[in-house]
């Protein structure tokens, strides 16, 4: 039944998102990769949390985005700025800390900006960026644009009480803002279920007055359907939504290890998430429709893959900001 149904989706999905679905998570897959990488060789010195596993989430979400409505993101964040269509360049300047990053090298992995796309920015505080998300969907309704503002956020931030706070407001005025939680089953190494009295977090939307959605955040056309909808509800005034993603993140809760070794988590809990990967699948799923040949997928794999080398290059050869600039954009000059 199960099959059937995703037959169906797949058919309904036209060939060509299929393909740019594929593209924008491997895109962040192997980003992510080279950036562990570099960790590991100490090339990239700011603590970096990495986001392989969850690519389904960034890219089934912004697939149905235009580039003029907004995200905001999290300590988690380079999957969703290379989703929404930030440059790869500016983002690893980023992390080596240069001028030419997309936050002038002063942000670092959780501080990205790139408005020019509409990712508005990420922040370190968790639930931080939730109120932003709102904020800018009550600025999108005062307006009477048709944008829409998406917040995603960890099941972490389920237990900040800024999120029932946006979650209300949100609810309350039926504002365009699209609620994405990434429950990837740990908040840094605390099982999610030692942080919520109630763990299915997609029912609390009810009490907002707003859908609730729980889905498979590793099936990225599950992610994009669901995202559609609720994209396209917003953007006709409807209200918002809250989507609730099932994920998993491969490596420890920062930098490029796997937290076995810490014993918080088992080697077969990872071990089977690793054989539910987002990429894997869809990979599979394109070969068996013949949408993609396997030296098609060879080809953009090596695409891919220089076009990150070649910003790791780029970003080393980038200088560093002037030291006179270090207080510029501090403090507002009256
Ligand atoms: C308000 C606040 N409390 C605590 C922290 C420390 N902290 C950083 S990330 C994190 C865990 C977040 O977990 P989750 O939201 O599930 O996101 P994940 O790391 O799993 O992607 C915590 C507690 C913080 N940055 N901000
Ligand atoms: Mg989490």
């Amino acid at each position: 039944m199960q099959k059937k149904a995703e037959k169906q989706r797949q058919s309904s999905s036209p060939q060509d998102i299929l393909k740019q679905l594929y593209r924008t998570m491997l895109r962040i897959r192997l980003f992510e990769e080279k950036t562990a990488e570099l960790v590991q060789k100490n090339e990239i010195l700011c603590p970096s949390h990495l986001y392989i596993g969850q690519e389904a989430v960034a890219t089934g979400v912004s697939a149905s985005l235009r580039k003029d409505d907004y995200v905001f993101s999290t300590h988690r964040s380079h999957g969703h700025y290379i989703a929404k269509g930030g440059d790869l360049n500016a983002l690893m300047a980023e992390l080596y800390g240069k001028v030419t990053g997309c936050s002038r090298g002063r942000g670092g992995s959780m501080h990205l900006s790139s408005p020019e796309v509409g990712f508005i920015g990420s922040s370190a505080i968790v639930a931080g960026s939730i109120p932003l998300a709102v904020g800018a969907a009550l600025a999108f309704s005062l307006r009477k644009q048709d944008r829409v503002s998406v917040a995603f956020f960890g099941d972490g931030a389920v237990n900040e009480g800024t999120w029932y706070e946006s979650m209300n407001i949100a609810g309350l005025r039926k504002l365009p803002v699209i609620f994405v939680c990434e429950n990837n089953l740990y908040s840094t190494h605390m099982p999610v279920s030692e942080c919520l009295a109630d763990t299915d977090i997609h029912r609390k939307a009810e009490t907002f007055g707003m859908s609730g959605y729980r889905i498979d955040g590793n099936n990225v056309i599950e992610v994009y359907e669901t995202a559609k909808k609720a994209i396209d509800a917003a953007r006709r005034g409807e209200g918002p939504a809250l989507i609730e993603c099932m994920t998993y993140r491969w490596r420890g809760h920062v930098g490029p290890n796997y937290d076995i070794e810490k014993g918080l988590r088992s080697k077969e809990e990872l071990d089977e998430w690793i054989a539910k990967c987002p990429i894997d699948r869809l990979e599979k799923q394109l070969l068996q429709q013949g949408l993609l040949t396997a030296s098609e997928i060879q080809r953009i794999r090596s695409e891919l893959k220089k076009a990150v080398d070649d910003s790791a290059v780029y970003a080393k050869k980038s200088p560093y900001p002037d030291e006179k600039t270090l207080l510029d954009n501090v403090f507002k000059e009256s």
